[in-house]
């Protein structure tokens, strides 16, 4: 039984279980196997890595959640007047929920009570984060889904008894290749009605400096959480990697419309993993892909939206022009 303060207004639903214990030892020994060597970046947030991507967060040159937190700081309460109310806000990837703050405010202040649904597949950081927001926001009560987006979002779309704002932020949309990308945003369509909204948070295509400062940062932040990885490999299924033979690489490419991040291995070395009963072999030079953190114009949001049947209600960029957050009704 889970127990917690705040259980009036908190309750929790675990969707799937089984695929959230996807397997990291299935993911390491088919992206370690063969080349191009790769690693899936979902596995980046165990609790070692969550707590480096917030310390990203917190970066001079990681412009995205300051940028992203101005916008919904300037104009939450546009976004809440926009909406059909009363409404119930979802999350997708809510993380710690930091930036989600300023939309329950201006939704609290337009309707006096809300409903929050978010959805992570990290049970620890959705108690975490809801405990947090019980305790500042008296009028909140809270849903938590712990599951992949594609089992949360068939939750969210039955979910009928008020029309929904869906919000996904952090520009998390990044990490999908832009097929990909685009095939996802169909399915939250198909779990809209038609007085539902999306709200999107995407990080826009730049120069290629800026890019780059923001994924290779001055104190080697970002190199950790990359690094965590192979650090979670070693403590998780025994594995022999020599962190100091790896080093942090993230390249931009496509025109300031793709960073490419990934290890490239400093010295030639044999890698043993017990949990997968062998090793694997790296020579100088090689590289192990483990994240794309992806960019788009504005005319490259608009096309998204298009192609997914949504129309732009509205869109606001930061002062800085970095950043934009899109709110999306159904066609
Ligand atoms: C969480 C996917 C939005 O791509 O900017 C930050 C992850 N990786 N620094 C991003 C990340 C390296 C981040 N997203």
């Amino acid at each position: 039984m889970h127990r917690a303060p705040h259980s009036r207004r908190y309750a929790w639903i675990e969707e799937n279980r089984d695929a959230r214990r996807d397997s990291f030892a299935q993911a390491v020994e088919d992206g370690l196997g063969s080349e191009p060597f790769s690693l899936p970046c979902r596995f980046f947030y165990d609790a070692e890595g969550s707590r480096l991507f917030e310390a990203i967060c917190e970066l001079p040159e990681y412009y995205l959640t300051r940028a992203e937190h101005e916008i919904l700081t300037r104009h939450a309460d546009e976004i809440a007047a926009r909406c059909p109310t009363p409404l119930f806000l979802a999350e997708l990837g809510s993380g710690s929920a930091t930036k989600t703050r300023r939309l329950i405010e201006a939704f609290l202040r337009h309707q006096g009570s809300l409903r929050y649904v978010p959805v992570d597949i990290s049970q620890s950081m959705l108690d975490e984060s809801a405990q947090s927001l019980l305790a500042d926001y008296h009028d909140l009560e809270i849903t938590a889904i712990a599951s992949e987006y594609g089992d949360g979002l068939r939750h969210l779309g039955k979910d009928t008894r008020l029309p929904k704002l869906i919000a996904w932020l952090g520009s998390n949309i990044g990490n999908f290749a832009r097929p990909d990308a685009h095939h996802f945003v169909a399915g939250i369509r198909d779990a809209m009605s038609a007085d539902d909204r999306l709200l999107l948070g995407v990080d826009l295509r730049k120069d290629e400096r800026a890019l780059e400062l923001a994924y290779d940062d001055a104190q080697g932040v970002t190199a950790r959480f990359n690094k965590n990885l192979l650090a979670r490999i070693n403590r998780e299924l025994g594995g022999s990697f020599n962190l100091a033979d790896w080093t942090h690489r993230a390249r931009v490419v496509d025109d300031g419309g793709r960073v490419e991040i990934g290890l490239v291995c400093g010295r030639s070395c044999v890698v043993s993993i017990a949990a997968l009963g062998r090793s694997f072999r790296f020579a100088r030079g090689d590289f192990i892909h483990t994240e794309d953190s992806t960019k788009y114009s504005e005319r490259e949001i608009a096309e998204l939206a298009a192609a997914a049947s949504l129309r732009i209600d509205a869109r606001w960029l930061d002062r800085g022009q970095r950043f934009c957050v899109a709110l999306l009704a159904p066609r």
